[in-house]
């Protein structure tokens, strides 16, 4: 059987964007971290790698479209908090930054990755961003390197 993975190893000169939906940015900041600190250790070069800053989750896929029009990034990895809390935005907003990822993703032809949590409390958003349960940028920024190689190995 011929097995095809993508590696966990970043190639030399692939440009990585990473999004980040400022909204709750005490939170959101950690996530940066996260992904920032995943692609330094898989190998990637801090030159080749951009941070974007948007208002919200909302506004992740609006821009993440724009950035794969500018054929500027091999690959892309959004980052966001969307906790309910009180809003009655969370429903929405949840709702358009998860179908909206997807949606651009699928179009793009270059992975993206999804690391917007969509949690009900502020408690819960810590536990994914560095605290006990992980750090959801990490995990979202290693999966964007594997899928980048995957996608290397899979020529269209
Ligand atoms: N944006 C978030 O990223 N997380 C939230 O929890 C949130 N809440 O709760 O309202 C939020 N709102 C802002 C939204 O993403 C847009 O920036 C705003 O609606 C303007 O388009």
């Amino acid at each position: 059987m011929n097995v095809i993975e993508g590696k966990l190893s970043v190639q030399k000169g692939r440009r990585i964007a990473i999004v980040n939906g400022r909204f709750n940015h005490l939170v959101t900041d950690r996530l940066v971290e996260g992904a920032k600190d995943a692609y330094l250790r898989h190998g990637g070069d801090e030159k080749d790698l951009d941070l974007v800053l948007v208002p919200g989750a909302f506004e992740i896929p609006l821009i993440v479209e724009r950035l794969v029009a500018s054929a500027k990034y091999d690959a892309i990895c959004t980052v966001g908090a969307v906790i309910r809390g009180s809003t009655p935005h969370f429903d929405y907003i949840s709702a358009e930054a998860t179908k909206g990822v997807a949606s651009v993703a699928l179009k793009s032809g270059i992975p993206i990755s999804f690391g917007v949590l969509t949690v009900d409390s502020i408690e819960q958003a810590i536990e994914r961003a560095g605290t006990k349960a992980g750090n959801k940028g990490f995990e979202a920024m290693v999966t964007l390197i594997e899928m980048l190689n995957l996608y290397s190995e899979v020529q269209a």
